[in-house]
C-alpha cells in the first residue's frame, strides 16, 4: 500500500518550498477547486518562498462538498501540481494551504474565518454560476439560496458568506478587506462589489456591513492557466513521480499568468515577486483573454464535441476547426479589442492555439462545454454586440453560438454518443426547446428567447438570427 503524501511521508526529492505549519492564515480562499490550487496558491507559495513571509497562509473553503477537504486534510494541506507540457511531466509539492473548511458542514466557521482580524485578503474561484447574478446584472434576488441567506441563517452562498464575514469584522473592529475574484468574468472585481451592495441593500443595509463595504476593495483580476479536472491516471502518474499517493494533485499546463488591479485596502501578499502583474487597468488584459482564449475554447468545445472529439487538443488538430478558431479571433474578436501595451494580438492568438494543442493535458471538450449559459455572455456575446454595433457581421462568433445551440438541442455527437447538458440553466434551456420544433429557425428562435442568456437586444437582431439560422442549418444537415 503506497503511503499518502503528508509531513510524515514527504518525498525527499519534492519538499514544498514553504512549510504550511509555519504559516498563519492571511488569505481566505472561497472555492478550493483545481484552478486555485494550480494558480493563486502557487503564486502565494512562491511569494512566501522569495520573501520569507509567513503571514499569507491560505484558509481554504470548499463550497459544495467535503471531497477536497477529505483529500487535503489527511495530507496536512499538502498537494502537488503535475505540470504537463512538451517533454516529461514535472511535479511540485505546494505548501501554502494552511487549513480547510467546508461551507456546507460549518458555514459559521467560514464566516468567523473571513472575520479574522489577521485575514486581509479573500480570493474566489467559485465558477461563473457561483455568484448567483441576475442576467440583467446585479444579484439574483429571486435565487432561493440568496433569499434563504437573507433570512439570517448561517450563509450557504458565497455572497452571503462574504456579507456575514464583513458584518462580523465590523463587530470585531477588524480592518478593511480586499476581495479578489479570480473567476472568468468581465470586470470581476466591480461585478462582485455590485452583488455585495445588492445583498446589503436587500438585508436592510446593516450599519456594520455598510461600513465594511465602504472600506473594502474589489480589484479586478485576469487569471490564466489551463487546469483540466484531475483523472485517476493523473493521480497514478503523481504517485509514480512522488513515491507517495496524492489524492489532491492538480494538473496544469506550464503557462500561467495573473494580472491584478493594484487596488488593495491593506497589506497584500507579494504576488508580484512571484510573477503576477499589478496594474491600474486590467480591462485590456481581461478582454483579450476572455474574448480570444475563452471564446475559441468554447467554439472548439462545442464544434469539437459535436464532431466526437474527446479533448480540446483533438479538436484543434482538426484543420478546419483550427482555421475557424483562428478566423474567430482575427475576423470577429481582434477588431473589438484595445490590446494592452506590448501585447501582439497575432502572436497571442497563435500561442493560444498552441496551448490548446498540448496533447499531454487531455482537457475534455465536455468540461469546457459545461455552464455555457453563463460562459457565452462573457466570452462571445460581447463580441457579437460590438460587431453588430459596428455594422459588421459576427460570422464566426455566431458559428460558436450556433454550435452551442446544436450541442444543447441535439444532445449527441456525430457518432450518436450523448453530449450531457451540464448547465445551471439546463431546465430553462430544455423548457425553451420543448415543443419548439426541430427546424433550424425554430431551434434558434427557442434558444434566442432565453433572455437570461441573450437579453432582449440579441433576440431582436435580424442579422444575428439570420447568421445563427444559417449556421444551425449547416451544422444539422
Ligand atoms: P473546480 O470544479 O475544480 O472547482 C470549482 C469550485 O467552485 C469548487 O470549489 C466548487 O465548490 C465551487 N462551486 C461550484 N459551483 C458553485 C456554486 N454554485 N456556488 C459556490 N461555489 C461553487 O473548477 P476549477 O477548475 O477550479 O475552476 C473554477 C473557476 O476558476 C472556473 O469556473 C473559472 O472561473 C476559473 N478558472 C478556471 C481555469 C481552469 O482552467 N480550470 C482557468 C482560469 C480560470
Ligand atoms: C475554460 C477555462 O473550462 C473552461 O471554460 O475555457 O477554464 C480555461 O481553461 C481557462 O480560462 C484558461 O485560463
Amino acid at each position: 500500500m503506497t503511503a499518502r503524501l503528508s509531513f510524515a511521508s514527504l518525498p525527499a526529492a519534492h519538499p514544498p518550498a514553504v512549510d504550511p505549519r509555519e504559516l498563519t492564515v492571511g488569505i481566505v480562499h472561497l472555492g478550493l477547486g483545481a484552478f486555485h490550487r494550480a494558480h493563486q496558491a502557487v503564486f502565494t507559495e512562491e511569494a512566501a518562498r522569495l520573501t520569507g513571509s509567513t503571514g499569507w497562509g491560505i484558509g481554504g473553503v470548499s463550497q459544495r462538498s467535503t471531497a477536497v477537504r477529505d483529500q487535503l486534510a489527511p495530507q496536512n494541506g499538502l498537494y502537488a501540481v503535475l505540470t504537463r507540457g512538451p517533454g516529461d511531466p514535472s511535479i511540485r509539492v505546494i505548501g501554502s494551504i494552511r487549513d480547510i473548511l467546508t461551507a456546507p458542514e460549518d458555514p459559521q466557521a467560514v464566516v468567523d474565518r473571513i472575520a479574522g482580524p489577521e485575514v486581509a485578503v479573500v480570493t474566489l474561484t467559485v465558477t461563473e454560476k457561483g455568484y448567483r447574478a441576475a442576467a440583467a446584472g446585479g444579484l439574483d434576488l429571486t435565487d432561493p439560496e440568496i433569499r434563504a441567506d437573507l433570512t439570517g441563517r448561517p450563509p450557504r452562498t458565497v455572497v452571503g458568506q462574504l456579507a456575514a464575514g464583513l458584518a462580523r469584522r465590523a463587530e470585531l473592529g477588524a480592518g478593511p478587506l480586499t476581495i479578489v475574484s479570480c473567476d472568468n468574468l468581465v470586470a470581476n472585481g466591480p461585478f462582485l462589489r455590485r452583488l455585495m451592495e445588492d445583498y446589503a441593500t436587500a438585508a436592510g443595509a446593516p450599519a456594520g456591513l455598510a461600513k465594511q463595504l465602504e472600506v473594502a476593495r474589489f480589484p479586478a483580476s485576469m487569471v490564466d492557466r489551463i487546469v483540466p479536472a484531475t483523472t485517476a491516471a493523473d493521480r497514478d502518474e503523481a504517485a509514480r513521480l512522488l513515491g507517495v499517493r496524492d489524492e489532491a494533485v492538480v494538473v496544469a499546463e506550464p503557462f500561467l499568468q495573473w494580472v491584478i488591479e493594484d487596488d488593495f485596502a491593506g497589506p497584500r501578499p507579494d504576488w508580484d515577486r512571484a510573477g503576477a502583474v499589478l496594474t491600474d487597468d486590467v480591462a485590456p488584459w481581461e478582454q483579450a483573454k476572455l474574448r480570444m482564449l475563452n471564446a475559441t475554447h468554447s467554439m472548439l468545445a462545442y464544434l469539437g464535441g459535436l464532431r466526437g472529439y474527446e479533448t480540446i487538443a483533438q479538436a484543434v488538430r482538426d484543420e478546419e476547426l483550427a482555421r475557424l478558431a483562428q478566423q474567430l479571433m482575427t475576423s470577429d474578436v481582434v477588431p473589438t479589442l484595445t490590446p494592452p501595451d506590448g501585447l501582439d494580438l497575432t502572436a497571442y492568438g497563435a500561442s493560444v492555439l498552441e496551448r490548446f494543442a498540448n496533447p499531454a493535458l487531455k482537457h475534455r471538450t465536455a468540461q469546457v462545454a459545461m455552464d455555457g449559459s453563463v460562459k457565452l455572455p462573457v466570452r462571445l456575446l460581447g463580441t457579437v454586440r460590438d460587431r453588430l454595433a459596428a455594422n459588421a457581421e459576427p460570422r464566426l462568433a455566431s458559428l460558436a453560438v450556433a454550435a452551442w445551440m446544436v450541442y444543447v438541442a441535439r444532445g449527441q455527437d456525430v457518432n450518436g454518443r450523448p453530449l450531457s447538458l451540464d448547465d445551471p440553466q439546463a431546465d430553462k434551456l430544455r423548457a425553451a426547446l420543448q415543443g419548439s420544433g426541430q427546424e433550424p429557425r425554430q431551434l434558434v428562435e427557442a434558444l434566442l428567447g432565453v433572455e437570461s442568456v441573450f437579453g432582449p437586444d440579441l433576440r431582436e437582431s435580424e442579422t444575428f438570427r439570420g447568421l445563427l439560422t444559417g449556421h444551425v442549418t449547416a451544422l444539422t444537415s
